[in-house]
C-alpha cells in the first residue's frame, strides 16, 4: 500500500507561491515537525468553495462552509486495485489523523501547555490579530483573493478594513492595547522553551 497526502493551501501572491495563513500553517507545520512528505495543491480564495464541492466535500455549518487547510490522503493498494481517498477538512482533524499514522516524534495533545498557549493567544492576541493579520493579509494575496478577502472580511467588521485598521491603531497609540499585551514576553520563553 502506498499513501499520498495532498495539502489544499491558500496562496500569496508571490512568485513561486508560498503560505501564509495561520490557519493551514497549523495543518503544514504538523506535517513538517513529522517530516511527512506532501505535495500543496494551491488554491484561492474565490474558488475555495467550487473546488471543494466539486470533489464531494459536504459543507459545514457556520459563517464560511468551505475553508482550508484540507488533506486529501490517497491509498493505493500494491495489487493496483483502485485508491481509498479521504479527506480532512479542519486542522484538528488533519493533525489527529497524521499523528496517528505518524506517531514519531511524538506530540502530547493533552499536555496542559498547550491550554497555556490557548488562553495566552486569546487573551492578548484576538485584539491584535485583526489589525496586523486580518487587515494585512491583502497585501500578499493574489488580486482575486485580495479582493474576495478585503469584499468578506469588511462585512464582518461592518467598515473597510483599512477603516478597521486605523481604528486598532488609534488604540495602539493610546498605549491602554500595549500595556494590556506585554504579559506576552514574559510568557512567550514557557511557549518557546516547551517547542
Ligand atoms: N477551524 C478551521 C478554520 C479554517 C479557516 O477559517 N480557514 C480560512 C483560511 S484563513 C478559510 O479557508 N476561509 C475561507 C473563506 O474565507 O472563504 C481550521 O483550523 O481548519
Amino acid at each position: 500500500m502506498s499513501t499520498k497526502y495532498v495539502l489544499f493551501d491558500i496562496p500569496s501572491n508571490s512568485n513561486p507561491p508560498t503560505c501564509w495563513s495561520p490557519n493551514t500553517w497549523k495543518a503544514r507545520g504538523i506535517m513538517n515537525y513529522k517530516g511527512v512528505p506532501y505535495e500543496t495543491e494551491w488554491v484561492e480564495y474565490p474558488d475555495i468553495k467550487v473546488r471543494l464541492a466539486a470533489m464531494g466535500i459536504p459543507p459545514k455549518d457556520g459563517d464560511i462552509p468551505y475553508t482550508l487547510p484540507m488533506l486529501k490522503v490517497t491509498m493505493t493498494p500494491a495489487d493496483g486495485s483502485d485508491p481509498d481517498i479521504k479527506y480532512f477538512t479542519d486542522s484538528a482533524d488533519i493533525a489527529k489523523y497524521i499523528h496517528e499514522n505518524h506517531p514519531d516524534p511524538d506530540i502530547d495533545f493533552d499536555d496542559k501547555v498547550n491550554e497555556e498557549v490557548l488562553e495566552v493567544v486569546q487573551k492578548f492576541l484576538s485584539d491584535p490579530f485583526g489589525s496586523l493579520v486580518l487587515c494585512e493579509a491583502p497585501k500578499v494575496l493574489p488580486e482575486r483573493s485580495a479582493e474576495y478577502f478585503r469584499e468578506t472580511r469588511s462585512r464582518w467588521m461592518g467598515m473597510p478594513v483599512e477603516e478597521y485598521k486605523q481604528r486598532d491603531w488609534d488604540r495602539e497609540v493610546q498605549g491602554a492595547a500595549e500595556e494590556e499585551r506585554r504579559p506576552i514576553h514574559a510568557r512567550g520563553t514557557i511557549v518557546l522553551h516547551r517547542y
